[in-house]
């Protein structure tokens, strides 16, 4: 353990020195003024240093950030130009707050001299224009933290508190800003402690007398269930939550899924609770184990019985942000979940019967097998049928995943027909619903996984709300090639929903085209990705939808281009609902 010293030339330069000490490898959106002249003098040099990738949009920036720390837990750094840069990002930053995304978001901020001689000083009309009384109050409801660099005497001490603020449970982005006189600054040097010395890193242990009460309830439910929405978040609380189904015979729900939280083909996975679902395990369960879960179920659907006995698991199980959130916790387990659910799995196993736990596990084999010859029979008539369903296009996709390939879901996709197996192999949108991350988001998991094939599903909306030509330009400029399969039923099926759900009998609901819903014209999406020279095809017929996914996905693999599978679906029905 020893003080290294770097030699630099600038404040932004050392920035990007401590940066790349600690960690980060990726500057996702720009560079602010010396710290792209840094780049460009490493890049000069053949010095190490973080790479730079240019993103037209902050929000792909941030999206970026957020997928590529959710495929590899590392987290990265995003520049964002003054107050105007960080409202384009502030949806992404929304997202990976209530992800709890850890990332290092730097934000120029204008210069404060206005004096000659000072480099960096104000020269652009913006750079008064810009300002804001308090730039972080931009952002200060969803960043763990934000800071303004002030002096030069103060950089690892910043760049090492902003890490350790961004990695500490419950993670999540801080936000620095960076005034470019400062940055401009001349400097020799800048030391900093190799390897750090403000390691975070630490399982946190449950209370052993909440576990035993955990165990206790259990161990004498006679209907129990678990729900999650993020175990799969750490591959070793997936692990353990199968050893606690299997231990218990436990059935497993997800809760609108961020990540791969349990085996689909698992006998004791149950199926998903997506927007307004009810879940008849829910209804009649005795005990509910809630694991990482925000919102484990709608009490405005069904409420939960006055007798039923909730547990809730996480390392933050009461989400403190959130202004709001009435879930009953008559057992809090407050920790890291791979190491309270290893806790629960090796207790429950010693106190459940093991032909009990068979018996559950047979009984949820048996429900499995109806619920799958149900879709089985959907899907085949759908596969008759000229128009494409959404319950066809998810089976079409489904025959597209394989060992090496991952899903980044904004939505459309059927997780009953299309859900990966393989840990690690699934994101599913933060809770935040902030639409126009996957896509992004897909970029960010491609880059930090070169092996691996990325399928990338989404609704119409989502994908213009990614702001999609600053997507196609990183996946072909970084050599990020993905297949984008956007579902297009023609606009805002959601929102058509919640309106018929709130107003079952109203004006709208009369209506064949309600208004603000229909988009109203056929969009030529392949020409988008023409643009950057991908692959783009268009499919209105059930039967030719196979063979275009597979063309699409064999120019992904073979040729290394994006592609886009623009699919004209049939409006779903007001029943099938998967948003937030
Ligand atoms: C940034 C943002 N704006 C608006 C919304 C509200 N919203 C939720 S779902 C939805 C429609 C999404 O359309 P699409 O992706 O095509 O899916 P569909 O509803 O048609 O299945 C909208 C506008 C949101 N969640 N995020
Ligand atoms: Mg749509």
């Amino acid at each position: 353990m020893a003080k290294q010293t770097f030699p630099v030339e600038t404040v932004g330069e050392a920035i990007l020195e401590l940066l790349r000490v600690r960690g980060v490898t990726y500057l996702f959106g720009g560079a602010p003024t010396s710290m792209l002249e840094a780049i460009a003098k490493k890049n000069a040099q053949g010095g190490e240093t973080l790479r730079g990738v240019i993103t037209p949009h902050e929000q792909t920036a941030v999206a970026m950030a957020h997928g590529y720390y959710a495929a590899t837990g590392e987290p990265q750094a995003v520049y964002l130009y003054s107050t105007v840069g960080t409202a384009n990002a502030l949806g992404g930053i929304i997202n990976a707050s209530r992800s709890r995304i850890p990332m290092i978001v730097i934000a120029a901020r204008s210069p404060i001299s206005e004096r000659p001689g000072v480099v960096g000083a104000r020269d652009i009309h913006v750079l008064w224009a810009q300002e804001s009384f308090d730039q972080g109050a931009l952002v200060r409801e969803f960043v763990k933290w934000d800071y303004e660099l002030r002096n030069a005497d103060q950089l690892e001490a910043v760049i090492d508190r902003a890490l350790e603020v961004a990695t500490a449970e419950p993670c999540g982005p801080v936000y620095l800003t960076v005034p470019r006189e400062l940055l401009a600054q001349s400097i020799d040097s800048v030391s900093a402690d190799v390897p750090g010395r403000r390691a975070v890193a630490g399982k946190r242990h449950p209370d052993p007398q909440r576990v035993t009460e955990a165990v206790e309830l259990l161990a004498a439910a006679t209907k129990p269930v678990i729900i999650t929405s993020e175990a799969g978040r750490d591959v070793a609380a997936r692990d353990a939550l199968v050893a606690l189904a299997d231990a218990g015979g436990f059935g497993v729900l997800e809760a609108s899924p961020v990540y791969a939280n349990f085996p689909p083909s698992h006998p004791c996975h149950l199926g998903y609770v997506f927007a307004s679902q009810t879940r008849q395990e829910l209804a009649e369960a005795d005990v509910v184990l809630v694991v990482e879960s925000d919102v484990p179920w709608f009490e405005a659907r069904v409420p939960m019985p006055e007798s039923t006995r909730v547990i809730q698991l996480g390392i933050d199980p009461f989400y403190q942000r959130y202004p709001m959130r009435s879930f009953r916790c008559d057992v809090p387990l407050v920790a890291d979940p791979a190491t309270a659910l290893r806790d629960l799995a090796r207790l429950v196993a010693d106190r459940v019967d093991p032909a009990v736990a068979s018996r559950r596990i047979a009984a949820h084999e048996k429900r499995r097998k109806v619920d799958r010859a149900a879709l089985d029979r959907a899907i085949r008539q759908d596969a008759r049928k000229r128009g494409i369903t959404f319950t066809w296009a998810s089976e079409c996709v489904a025959q597209l995943l394989s060992d090496d390939t991952v899903l980044v879901n904004e939505y459309p996709v059927d997780l009953r027909i299309a859900a990966p197996q393989a840990a690690g192999s699934y994101f599913g949108p933060s809770h935040a619903g902030g639409l126009g991350w996957a896509f992004a988001a897909a970029l960010g998991v491609r880059a930090a996984r070169p092996k691996s094939v990325v399928v990338c599903t989404v609704g119409d909306g989502a994908y213009h709300y990614a702001v999609p030509t600053s997507c196609h330009h990183v996946s072909a400029a970084e050599k990020l090639p993905l297949l984008v399969v956007v579902f297009d039923n023609g606009g805002w099926n959601e929102v058509r929903k919640s309106v018929l759900s709130v107003h079952p009998n109203g004006w709208a609901a009369k209506l064949d085209r309600m208004p603000l819903v229909d988009f109203g014209r056929e969009t030529h999406y392949p020409k988008i990705v023409e643009a950057f020279d991908g692959y783009g095809v268009t499919v209105h017929d059930a039967d030719e939808l196979p063979a275009a996914l597979a063309r699409a996905m064999q120019v992904v693999r073979n040729e290394g281009r994006q592609a886009l599978v623009h699919i004209v679906c049939r409006p779903t029905g007001a029943g099938e609902s998967n948003k937030e």
